[in-house]
């Protein structure tokens, strides 16, 4: 039987690079997809065309969209996939209509093929996936790979609460409450916490966000909420507070890099009630053309965002209400009136009541006490123990950083002798004696809570550009109601005991410490990953000291000669390989917090 035509047209394809010198290139091809084979030929005008290429429809593997932020260097801006054999064929269409075209007749034909399980949604570039950042071509993809794509009537997955609907539907910046997988090409992956952009609420189940990348794609409304999580929960009290129609912060969005304006208004909801709340909107890039501008609700475009918020301080231009009152964002607007007057993070002795001693530490004393109807802990600093200049400067820095998985810094007592520091209370202690005290009866949820506790907390201070310098189950606290928070990040560079900072020195903590830590001391986000992959070794041993057995100049040996920490028996392969992948010795081959994060966000869905 003679094979039929399904589709034909020309598209823009990328050289398949068999081989590791095959040139990169785009090229114009004339594609015909038939029941037997998708051929590419080259045209040329007033002559026969030459076939270029033929792959035999049942070698093909995965027919899919390929999400990816990267700049694309043709003229047609819609990338696809058709992998096979050994190959992955980038085609480009000039339009996201060809493109569904083309992929929902190549899927329809390849359906019943032996087909991936998992592929990759981004492109392989540079020697590496820009999706999973894995640098083997041939690596196993990283997403469920649907081979019949999103079906328009398919009903929504099941969540816990069904009735919620966003109060104002608009270009808001949403929040996922669960981790959402999508099926098909026409969805988006949603990843709890973070924040997204809704562009489109007009379908009744199935509503439109972009993420930080730009992707954009249907997810099911009842996994998303404009209601913020706790994080939020400080700029909005703070916010609320104020009452003012219009009060509105420019803040850190929960994506590293962008920044998101929060306003208050009383305007009524869609059911026409009054309804005081909260709007988040994300600050947005244009793409980058020559240069790139920001915009938020719609496209005013400005070069800076101080421009852009003086444009909307005058013209709502598509925001709820238009921003009327600043309100910094800065530690004292989450304190009572009193301070907010004074506005800074000194701490005055005769608010601060003193209880007993909960423990000790590399600067002193640590008691209980009371300030302002809060429990706190208090950090007596012993006389010579710290740099008090240096931290007094750093001190305001300090308490800006704020975020639920971080002890807070509430301020700092100069005026007492000796100078102390006020943290909030962790009552249940640091995280290597509770570990201890809880071995054989922490199940894999609980170990899993920890690690991801903690990398959330460590990427909000990767986003920040701060580093820790001694993340160890030892400096991670818990609460009251078992959630584990980072503390004492940047303290190290106030100690004076030369022990401790030295690399050399007896104190140092080399078992947690890099490579270029402990080479030159080239401290980085990447080095407190690699001191996060320790951690998680002494989450799933529940509290072993990691090398037990070895003195600080065996390790360094060890480490040089490329030996890792063996998987804890209780740990799963997954973690295991975030582990070692936290190991590498390239700081630049480690994965960021952000990513961390994300992975083990995915692991604690299973
Ligand atoms: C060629 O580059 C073309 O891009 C080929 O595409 C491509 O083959 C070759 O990749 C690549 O080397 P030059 O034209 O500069 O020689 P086309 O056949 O459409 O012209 P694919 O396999 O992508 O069709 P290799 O890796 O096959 O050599
Ligand atoms: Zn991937």
């Amino acid at each position: 039987m003679l094979p039929t035509v399904i589709l034909k047209g020309t598209l823009i394809k990328k050289s398949q690079q068999k081989r590791r010198t095959s040139p990169c290139n785009y090229k114009e091809r004339f594609f015909v997809l038939d029941t037997q084979d998708l051929t590419y030929s080259e045209q040329r005008p007033g002559k026969k065309p030459i076939q270029k290429g033929c792959i035999e429809l049942s070698r093909i593997k995965c027919v899919e969209i390929v999400c990816s932020e990267a700049p694309i260097p043709c003229s047609n801006k819609y990338p696809f996939q058709v992998v096979h054999d050994n190959c992955y064929l980038y085609i480009f269409a000039p339009d996201n209509d060809c493109r569904q075209r083309w992929v929902r007749a190549l899927k329809e034909e390849t359906k019943c093929n032996a087909l991936l399980l998992k592929y990759h949604p981004n492109f392989w570039m540079e020697g590496r996936w820009r999706c999973c950042y894995q640098t083997e071509k041939m690596a196993t993809g990283c997403q469920e790979y649907d081979p019949v794509g999103y079906a328009s009537k398919k009903p929504l997955p099941p969540t816990p609460d069904t009735q919620r609907r966003l109060s104002d539907p608009g270009q808001s910046v949403v929040v996922a409450l669960q981790n959402y997988s999508p099926h098909g090409d026409t969805e988006l992956a949603l990843h709890k916490d973070q924040e997204y952009i809704l562009t489109d609420s007009s379908h009744h189940d199935w509503w439109t966000v972009q993420d930080h990348r730009g992707n954009t794609g249907f997810v099911p409304c009842t996994y998303i909420a404009e209601k913020s999580c706790n994080n939020f929960n400080r700029f909005e009290l703070c916010l609320f507070v104020q009452g003012k129609e219009g009060a509105f912060m420019v803040r850190d969005s929960r994506c590293a890099g962008v920044y998101t304006v929060s306003v208050f208004t009383k305007a009524p909801g869609s059911n026409g009630q009054k309804n005081p709340r909260v709007k988040h909107y994300q600050i947005r890039q244009s793409e980058a053309e020559e240069t790139s501008k920001f915009y938020l609700a719609e496209k005013y475009l400005f070069m800076t965002i101080p421009e852009l918020i003086q444009y909307h301080q005058h013209n709502a231009a598509g925001l709820i209400t238009r921003l009327r009152h600043p309100i910094s964002q800065g530690r004292e607007n989450f304190q009572s009136p009193a301070e907010l007057s004074k506005g800074q993070w000194e701490v005055d002795p005769a608010e601060l009541i003193l209880g007993e001693e909960v423990g000790s530490g590399q600067f002193g004393l640590v008691l209980q006490g009371r300030w302002r109807e809060r429990r706190v802990a208090v950090k007596m600093i012993r006389e010579g123990a710290m740099s008090e200049e240096d931290f007094k400067e750093e001190a305001r820095v300090m308490t800006i950083l704020s975020h639920c998985k971080l002890v807070q810094l509430y301020g700092v007592c100069t005026q007492h002798s000796p100078m102390c520091l006020v943290f909030e209370l962790m009552e249940q202690g640091c995280l290597s004696d509770y570990l201890r005290a809880r071995r054989g009866r922490m199940s894999q949820d609980t170990l899993l809570g920890m690690c991801l506790d903690v990398s959330e907390g460590m990427a909000y201070l990767e986003s920040n550009n701060f580093i820790h310098r001694d993340l160890a189950a030892r400096n991670c606290l818990v609460s009251c109601n078992n959630v584990v928070k980072v503390s004492d990040f940047g303290m190290t560079r106030f100690v004076l005991d030369d022990q401790y900072t030295s690399s050399q020195g007896s104190k140092f903590p080399i078992k947690w410490s890099s490579p270029e830590v402990i080479k030159y001391c080239k401290f980085s986000s990447k080095s407190d990953v690699w001191s996060f992959g320790v951690f998680m070794w002494e989450v799933y041993t529940e509290g072993r000291l990691p090398y037990e057995n070895r003195s600080n100049g065996e390790v360094v040996e060890a480490l040089n000669a490329g030996l890792r920490l063996l998987k804890p028996r209780q740990a799963p392969e997954a973690v295991h390989l975030l582990m070692e992948w936290c190991w590498k010795e390239k700081p630049e081959d480690r994965p960021s917090f952000a990513l961390l994060l994300h992975e083990l966000a995915s692991l604690s869905d299973l």
